[in-house]
């Protein structure tokens, strides 16, 4: 049908939107298979890394021994006594707690921690998957694979049951950023390496990754890179990118996904929320990726200031899919002038988010508040084809947010979405 009103055009977006299922392209939750590593419930909410440095600000007269000395249980009762009963909780990562509660139907206004937390004893992880997937209208997560972790490596070992809902992603941080201490973990595993990258090694690490490969049958290879990351550079992980990853990554026909712009642990004593940012070259990623254009690169960059030469660099180079607002870009102010900005540069060619969800129950509010966002943005956009004159058929925009939601991603990949 054809939109014929500015009212019915808004109407038809901000629905469609809303109601389209999403492909989370980059989450760190597990299939309940991996047992514990799948985090859930509301003191892991309340204890997410984002809370704990929001906590901390507030709380100048706690040591961070003392705090790390508490149980998940307490922790969690002095950030929410921090965090939503001394201060309003107007943060993005606090109001996301609030919509999460909200959309389980709790009552707010008692703010009765212990009721939350019966609601939780009450269900299964099964069954709270099923419900949180179902109401965040989330078809696909994709998980993030550490083979380097042995504990999760246990859990790919006993031969989990896959769930066709949680796909894998092959995280190799360990490889191109620790190198010193991942060596041995990889000789561990059998493969014949040496720290100093001589003989066989460079040969026995693509042996590693396509065994891992084979294992996982991840949609992608990634890592997180620091923000001083260089290309081209005398260094073990250019060697390792070069002679390793991409090669591997050509072969097996899967992307390379680069995360770009971490500064890790600036204060340690925050643990996971001791990690900033900073600017990136954005040469770097112009050189890599025009060097293999036969290789896919799916690009996120941290910092609010290298995010136009990242949208200008995917417009010279389509092997290169810019996806998501990533960590502290992750607030509605920055994903709506870096969305507005992206479709701008690349109309629908590209991702525009990602959750990046630790907690099964975030998806809720990360795809609740960045939707609405999408869709303002979206509104906006059709807006001035519709002043310009250009009318639209509803089936039109159904694919174009499909696209923006999903179809983009599968499309990159060269895959059919098994969801479809
Ligand atoms: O490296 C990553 O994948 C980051 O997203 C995480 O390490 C980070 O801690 C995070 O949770 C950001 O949202
Ligand atoms: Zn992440």
């Amino acid at each position: 049908m054809t939109i014929a009103t500015k009212e019915q055009l808004n109407a038809f977006v901000t629905e469609t939107v809303r109601t389209t299922p999403v492909t989370d392209i980059h989450t760190h939750l597990f299939a309940e298979s991996f047992g514990d590593l799948l985090l859930w419930g509301v003191d892991e909410l309340l204890t997410y890394h984002y809370l704990i440095a929001e906590t901390f600000r507030f709380r100048p007269d706690l040591s961070y021994d003392a705090f790390w000395q508490l149980s998940k249980r307490e922790q969690a009762d002095l950030i929410w006594q921090t965090l939503f009963i001394d201060h309003s909780p107007y943060s993005e990562a606090c109001r996301g707690v609030v919509t999460v509660l909200n959309r389980l139907g709790f009552d707010l206004s008692k703010r009765d921690l212990e009721e939350y937390r019966a609601y939780f004893r009450s269900i299964s992880a099964g069954d709270y998957i099923d419900r949180i997937l179902k109401l965040a209208n989330v078809k696909t997560v994709v998980m993030t694979n550490d083979p380097f972790d042995a504990y999760e490596r246990g859990k790919w070992d006993s031969g989990a049951e896959q769930d066709p809902r949680f796909l894998a992603a092959l995280r190799v941080d360990p490889l191109l950023n620790l190198w010193d201490s991942s060596w041995s973990k990889l000789k561990e595993q059998g493969y014949e390496v040496s720290a100093d990258l001589s003989g066989v090694t460079l040969a026995e690490i693509r042996r590693f990754l396509k065994d891992w490969i084979a294992r996982m049958n991840p949609l992608y290879m990634a890592v997180s890179l620091p923000n001083d990351f260089a290309y081209p550079e005398d260094s073990v992980r250019v060697r390792i990118i070069d002679e390793c990853i991409v090669p591997v990554a050509r072969e097996a026909g899967i992307p390379f996904a680069m995360m770009i712009g971490v500064k890790r642990k600036v204060n340690p004593s925050l643990k996971d929320a001791g990690d900033s940012l900073g600017k990136s070259d954005i040469g770097a990623v112009e050189r890599i990726v025009s060097k293999y254009q036969d290789v896919k690169f799916l690009v996120t960059m941290l910092s609010r200031e290298n995010q136009h030469e990242l949208a200008v660099t995917a417009r010279k180079n389509r092997n290169l899919l810019v996806f998501g607002c990533w960590w502290f870009l992750n607030n509605p102010s920055l994903i709506e002038e870096i969305t507005r900005m992206r479709l701008e540069l690349l109309g629908g060619s590209v991702i525009p988010q990602h959750s990046d969800c630790r907690i099964l129950d975030q998806l809720l509010y990360k795809w609740d508040h960045s939707r609405a966002i999408i869709g303002k943005v979206l509104c906006d956009k059709y807006g001035d084809l519709f002043d310009a004159g250009w009318r639209l058929e509803e089936e039109e925009i159904r694919r174009d947010i499909e696209d923006l939601l999903g179809g983009v991603f599968w499309k990159f990949l060269g895959k059919p979405d098994p969801a479809a």
